[in-house]
C-alpha cells in the first residue's frame, strides 16, 4: 500500500464530540446516546488518547446533510411530531444529527487528505436512515454521506456492517453503483427489525452482485462468526479491491444485548475490527446499534486499543463510571447468553457458498 510506505505506524485519528453523549431519545427508549461518554471515558482513562489524533469535530452543515437526504424530509423532519416509537422527536435532534455526522464527513475528510490511516467515529454508524425517512432510532445517515465525500476521491469503497441488524439504509443508497460494495451480517428470518437482508438481494443494474448478504439465525457465537466473517471478507477483498473501507461496529451483535440475540464475546467483535486492519486499506470505523450500555463501552475501548495495537489490562482503570461496570469491573467479562445457537455446520456452509458463488459473477 503506497499511502503507508512512507512511514511504518499506523496514524490513528479519533472524533469525538463532547456533547453527543447529552442527548436522550426518551423514556425508557433503547438507545442511550451516554454509552458514548461512558467509551470516551474508558478510552482516555486508558490513555489510549495518547496514541492517536483527537479532532472535536464540527457539525455537519444542512448542505452536506442534503448531500444524500431529500430537502422535504429533512425540513418537514424537525417540525414534525413522533416519527413512530422508534424515532421520537426529542430535543436538540436537530444538532444530535449534525454533530455525529459531522464527525463521520470530518472523518472521512481525514482520509482523502491522507492525515491519517485509520479514522474512528463511535458516534456515528445509523445505518437504517434513508434519504427521506427516519428509521429504527436513524434520522440521517453519516455512513452514506461519509461513503459519499470518500467516493470524491477513492475509486472503490467498501461498507462492512457488524451491527446485528441488516444496513439497509446503506445498500439502498448504493443499490445500483458498482463503486460501493456493501457487505452486512446480520440477524435475519424476515420478521427481525428491519426484514431486509435476505440473500438474494444483491444489487441491481450497474450494482448487480455488488451487495452481499449474510443472515444469520439466533445465537451465532464467537467461533462460526469470525470464521465466517474472515471467509466472506477474504473474499470480498480479494476480488473487489477496494480503496478505502468503513466499518460499522454495531456492538448490538454481543452477547447478553438489550435488543440483540446474538452470543459474541467483545473479543470476537473486536477480531472483527482487527482483520479489517490487517488489509491496510484506509479505514473509516463507525460505531451502531448498542443496547447494554456497560457492554457497548467495553467493547469500543477494546476495539481503539486493537486500532492502535495496544494491549489493554483485564481491570478497567478507576473511572467517575466505575458504578457501570459492577461487579466485576472488568474489560472482558462472560457475556454468553442464554441464547441457543441455531446456526448448524451446514447453514454456515451453505450460507459461505452462495456469497462465494456470488463474487464469481465479478471476476468474470
Ligand atoms: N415498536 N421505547 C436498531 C433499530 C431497531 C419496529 C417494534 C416500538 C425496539 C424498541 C422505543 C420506550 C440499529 C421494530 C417496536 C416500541 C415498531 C426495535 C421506545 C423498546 C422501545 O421501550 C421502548 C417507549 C422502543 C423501541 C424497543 N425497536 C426494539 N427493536 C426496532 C428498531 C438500530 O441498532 O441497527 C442501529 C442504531 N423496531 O422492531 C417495531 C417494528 C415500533
Ligand atoms: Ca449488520
Ligand atoms: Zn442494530
Amino acid at each position: 500500500n503506497t499511502r503507508l510506505a512512507s512511514h511504518n505506524k499506523t496514524r490513528v485519528a479519533y472524533f469525538h464530540d463532547e456533547g453527543v453523549g447529552n442527548y436522550h431519545y426518551g423514556e425508557r427508549h433503547p438507545m442511550k446516546p451516554h454509552r458514548l461518554t461512558l467509551t470516551n471515558h474508558l478510552v482516555l482513562q486508558y490513555g489510549l488518547h495518547e496514541k492517536m489524533e483527537i479532532f472535536q469535530p464540527r457539525r455537519a452543515t444542512d448542505d452536506e446533510i442534503l448531500n444524500f437526504h431529500s430537502s422535504d424530509y429533512y425540513e418537514k423532519l424537525f417540525q414534525q411530531f413522533n416519527v413512530g416509537d422508534d424515532c421520537p422527536i426529542f430535543d436538540g435532534i436537530y444538532d444530535f444529527c449534525q454533530r455525529y455526522a459531522g464527525a463521520t464527513i470530518e472523518a472521512s475528510r481525514k482520509l482523502i487528505a491522507n492525515g491519517a490511516d485509520i479514522c474512528i467515529n463511535w458516534s456515528g454508524g445509523l445505518h437504517h436512515a434513508k434519504k427521506s425517512e427516519a428509521s429504527g432510532f436513524c434520522y440521517v445517515n453519516d455512513i452514506v454521506l461519509g461513503t459519499l465525500e470518500l467516493l470524491r476521491y477513492f475509486p472503490r469503497v467498501l461498507y462492512v456492517d457488524i451491527d446485528i441488524h441488516h444496513g439497509d439504509g446503506v445498500q439502498e443508497a448504493f443499490y445500483s453503483t458498482d463503486r460501493v460494495m456493501t457487505v452486512s451480517f446480520h440477524k435475519y428470518n424476515g420478521d427481525f427489525f428491519p426484514g431486509t437482508g435476505h440473500i438474494d438481494e444483491v444489487g441491481s443494474s450497474l450494482g448487480k452482485y455488488y451487495s452481499v448478504n449474510v443472515p444469520l439465525r439466533d445465537g451465532i457465537d464467537d467461533d462460526a462468526y469470525v470464521w465466517l466473517f474472515k471467509e466472506v471478507i477474504d473474499a470480498v477483498i480479494g476480488t473487489f479491491q477496494p480503496s478505502a473501507i468503513v466499518l460499522q461496529c454495531g456492538a448490538d451483535s454481543l452477547g447478553c444485548d438489550r435488543l440483540g440475540c446474538f452470543n459474541l464475546s467483545i473479543r470476537a467483535h473486536g477480531r472483527c475490527v482487527q482483520i479489517i486492519k490487517n488489509f491496510n486499506i484506509p479505514l473509516l470505523v463507525v460505531g451502531g446499534g448498542g443496547y447494554t450500555v456497560r457492554n457497548v463501552a467495553r467493547c469500543w475501548t477494546y476495539e481503539t486499543s486493537v486500532l492502535v495495537d495496544t494491549e489493554l489490562d483485564e481491570n478497567l482503570p478507576p473511572n467517575e463510571y466505575r458504578d457501570f461496570f459492577k461487579p466485576d469491573y472488568k474489560l472482558h467479562p462472560h457475556l454468553k447468553g442464554r441464547v441457543e445457537n441455531q446456526n448448524d455446520r451446514n447453514y454456515l456452509l451453505k450460507v459461505r457458498e452462495r456469497v462465494m458463488e456470488q463474487l464469481r459473477y465479478l471476476d468474470a
